[in-house]
């Protein structure tokens, strides 16, 4: 395969050479999972020329930002992990049921360690523009540090959310004296709590992380909650190294699990409907997942949970009757009951003694419904119902997920199409992977795409893609682009398959209902991965079904 043109090299230290215009086979948008995967397919078993730019000064996308107190992953860690190396799932030692933000980091530096992949990869450069060149058939990509460079194919692993955090705009943080912080953009060097008065704005998948852990090390911790959230106890405790040390013994038949289930874990439901057991059986049950923890509860508990309100009916009261069980204080306990959206309707969380966290004396739970937030001041946050004084506030307020980290590049197809004009009305795309009118752009989980255990459908994505330019290479073709009723088509099963769902209840990131005055809409295709991937995999098998081939060869010829 073609080796780039004019090559560009930077090596750890990530210091790309100013006005290099290298020509690769493909350019790679991000070092995250899905970056590092797509560089060391293409490069290592396609042999092609790759270039990968990462606006962080480390590999790891969403686990290089996300460094807040308790940031950890909620996958377990033997499955939310590489399975296309065996070597490397036998060599790397996690250790435990979740690992820490710190863990994941260093997993993915020892993946781009060895796989050789850091010698073509950027750090610290942000891609800002990528122009389809209709002429020549290829992207022209420039980066924020001057780097020009074009590839045949683009490839996005930008992440659905790390990427573009969401601040709200509350009046008068200009002038707040103390010290705050967004999660997603914690500060390498840590933030020193100790002795704090800490507010928290935001109670998701972030805030239920943090709150117990800040809460050890603060002078008083408030925590200002809009929404009550359902959560799952992790119960790191029961993964130990002979269940790790067995999952190795076993990871052939744990992967093949994995890779056709609902959500990208080793387990399915247990098919049966919660409508059609006695009220003793489904306590029995609620009970057992409840004890083992973490997503198997929602992954491996009724079929019926996720799409019949009257099934999930009985599971969101029994995670009501547990937070009564964990919060002393039943005032307290009921201010965080989740009343206005259905268990799992939002992402699920994943629970370390959060709801016991409530019980300490320097926790206060402020209710947002209750006594909205005013402004904010130079000594803290202005409620209704008063100030409260603060040295630090942290935004525990989420992302602009799914379009935000696309918007933040000027991306433009045919005809100078922008994406952003072609998702005026909502993000489109026909199988999550590619756009109509953005020839060889490839959406490694893009919009539309599944929204499993996140290295799973990555590993999926990045290989489907693979094939797909290998096939391209052996016909003969050098250009591929979605067909606009291939799109049109895709668009409306998405939207068939969330409305067999309760997604579309819940006010949250994946409807973009978090952010004032975006659209809404599902953003993902809501259904079973494994089902995703089959139907995914015979387009393929299928002659890319929906896809149109060209050869800008011939055409130019
Ligand atoms: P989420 O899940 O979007 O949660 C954001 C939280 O911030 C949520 O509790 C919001 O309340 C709250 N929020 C947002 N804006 C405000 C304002 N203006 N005032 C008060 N509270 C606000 O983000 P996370 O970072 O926790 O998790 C994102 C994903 O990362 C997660 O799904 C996993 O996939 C990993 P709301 O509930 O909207 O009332």
């Amino acid at each position: 395969m073609a080796a780039p043109a004019q090559r560009s090299v930077s090596g750890r230290s990530g210091e790309p050479e100013a006005s290099s215009t290298a020509a690769y086979d493909a350019v790679v948008i991000g070092a995250g999972f899905s970056g590092l995967y797509a560089l060391h397919r293409l490069r290592d078993t396609l042999g092609l020329s790759v270039r990968v730019f990462e606006e962080g000064g480390g590999v790891g996308g969403t686990w290089y930002w996300n460094r807040y107190p308790g940031a950890r992953c909620d996958s377990e860690s033997y499955v939310y992990c590489y399975s296309f190396s065996k070597e490397l799932c036998q060599e790397w030692q996690w250790s435990g049921r979740y690992p820490e933000q710190h863990e994941l980091s260093a997993y993915l530096e020892h993946v781009a360690d060895r796989f050789e992949l850091r010698r073509d990869i950027a750090l610290n450069t942000r891609v800002t523009s990528a122009r389809w060149c209709e002429d020549r058939a290829h992207w022209e990509v420039e980066t924020d540090r001057g780097e020009r460079v074009t590839a045949q194919y683009l490839l996005t692993g930008v992440g659905l959310l790390a990427a573009k955090r969401y601040v709200p705009r509350i009046e008068g943080l200009d002038s707040f004296e103390g010290e705050w912080h967004h999660t997603g953009r914690w500060p390498q060097e840590g933030v020193d709590l100790r002795g704090k008065r800490v507010g928290i704005i935001g109670t998701g998948s972030t805030g239920v992380q943090a709150i117990p852990v800040i809460a050890r090390d603060a002078e008083h911790l408030h925590v200002f909650q809009r929404s009550p959230q359902f959560t799952i106890p992790a119960r790191h405790e029961l993964v130990d190294r002979a269940f790790l040390d067995d999952v190795k013994a076993h990871y052939d038949d744990i992967w093949r699990k994995t890779h056709w289930s609902a959500g990208g874990f080793p387990w399915e439901h247990n098919g049966l409907s919660a409508l059609e057991v006695t009220s003793a059986e489904r306590q029995a049950t609620l009970e057992r997942l409840w004890a083992e923890g973490g997503f198997k509860f929602v992954f491996g508990s009724y079929k019926d949970l996720l799409v019949d309100r009257r099934a999930n009916d009985f599971v969101s009261e029994f995670i009501r009757s547990k937070i009564r069980e964990r919060v002393n204080d039943p005032a307290v306990a009921e201010k965080l009951l989740p009343v206005d959206h259905p268990f799992s309707s939002r992402r699920p969380i994943v629970d370390t003694a959060y709801f016991e966290t409530y019980n300490r004396d320097n926790v206060t739970l402020v209710d947002l419904r209750d006594n909205p937030i005013k402004e904010i001041t130079p000594n803290g946050i202005r409620t209704e119902d008063g100030d409260v004084d603060l040295d630090v506030i942290v935004f525990a307020t989420g992302f602009d997920a799914v379009t935000g980290p696309f918007f933040r590049i000027d991306i433009r197809g045919k005809d100078g199409l922008t994406l952003k004009e072609h998702w005026s009305e909502g993000p489109r795309s026909y199988l999550g992977l590619a756009n109509t009118g953005f020839p060889n752009l490839f959406t490694i989980f893009g919009p539309g795409s599944t929204f499993p255990n996140a290295p799973v459908g990555i590993e999926h994505h990045v290989d489907w893609v693979a094939d797909c330019i290998r096939h391209m290479r052996q016909h003969g073709a050098d250009v591929v682009e979605a067909a606009p009723e291939a799109e049109d088509a895709w668009m409306d099963r998405l939207r068939g398959e969330a409305d067999k769902t309760l997604v579309p209840l819940a006010d949250s990131w994946l409807t973009g209902a978090n952010i004032p005055g975006k659209r809404r809409q599902v953003l993902i295709f809501i259904g079973h991965f494994g089902q995703y991937r089959k139907l995914v995999d015979e387009v393929a098998t299928n002659g890319y079904q929906g896809f149109a081939f060209a050869s800008h060869r011939v055409a130019t010829a």
